[in-house]
């Protein structure tokens, strides 16, 4: 029995830590085993890799030793937990996955695309995500919801045009891949982008 896999992607402060427990909530109701994990992390190996790239003082981190740590954290949290659990039948819910790669590292960054994609192949084989959630929010609403946190980490201490580039790198992948992605208009107060939610979640289950 093979699990399904499901990912959220975001900008900044568009809300997937707190509709993550929703959507695992709204699964698990309808009998299903779900995995909740993220990334980068996932692992006990993929944390340390976390907290080495989102330290705000490792301003010495170049691009493409980001790039392979992204891939690296990848690996193990496939190794070690995702094709695990799928293989048991169980789902996995995946907050940020290798969509996030092509918008941070190929949108915010600058990467090419194909250097992205020869690293997907290597690390993840054939597995791709069966539906990815993209919570879609202006910028500057989503900056202004995260502002008010403490100390920004090292992503978060970008300037608002690296996000622009972000999001538009998020929504250029959606509209190149419309039978997995589900764009929700994450701009709707909290209600509203739930309503949004378990209809995704509700044709998924019956597909
Ligand atoms: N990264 C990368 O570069 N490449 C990769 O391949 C991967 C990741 C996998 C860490 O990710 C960083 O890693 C990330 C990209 C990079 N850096 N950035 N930026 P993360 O997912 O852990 O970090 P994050 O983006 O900061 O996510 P977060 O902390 O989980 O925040 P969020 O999910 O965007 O938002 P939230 O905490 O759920 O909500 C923010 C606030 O808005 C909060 O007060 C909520 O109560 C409020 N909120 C939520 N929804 C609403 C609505 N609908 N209305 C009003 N207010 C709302």
């Amino acid at each position: 029995m093979q699990g399904k896999f499901i990912t959220v992607e975001g900008v900044e402060g568009v809300g997937k830590s707190t509709n993550m427990a929703f959507i695992a909530d709204y699964l698990r109701g309808h009998g299903v085993t779900v995995v909740e994990t993220r990334e980068p992390g996932g692992t006990a190996t993929g944390e340390a890799i976390r907290e080495l790239l989102l330290d705000a003082r490792r301003t010495d981190i170049c691009t493409d030793t980001e790039l392979l740590l992204m891939f690296a954290a990848r690996a193990q949290h496939l190794a070690e937990l995702i094709r695990p659990a799928l293989e048991r039948g169980q789902w996995v819910l995946c907050d940020r996955f290798t969509d996030a790669t092509y918008a941070y590292q190929g949108g915010g960054r600058g990467v090419p695309q194909a250097r992205i994609a020869q690293l997907e192949d290597w690390v993840q084989g054939e597995l791709r995500p069966d539906l990815t959630i993209l919570l879609d929010l202006p910028v500057e609403e989503g900056l202004r919801r995260a502002a008010g946190r403490s100390t920004p980490d090292r992503f978060e201490q970008e300037k608002r045009d690296f996000f622009e580039r972000v999001r538009d790198a998020y929504l250029q992948q959606a509209a190149a891949a419309p039978q997995r992605y589900r764009v929700i208009d994450a701009a709707q107060d909290l209600e509203a982008v739930q309503a949004a939610l378990r209809q995704v979640l509700e044709d998924f289950c019956d597909a």
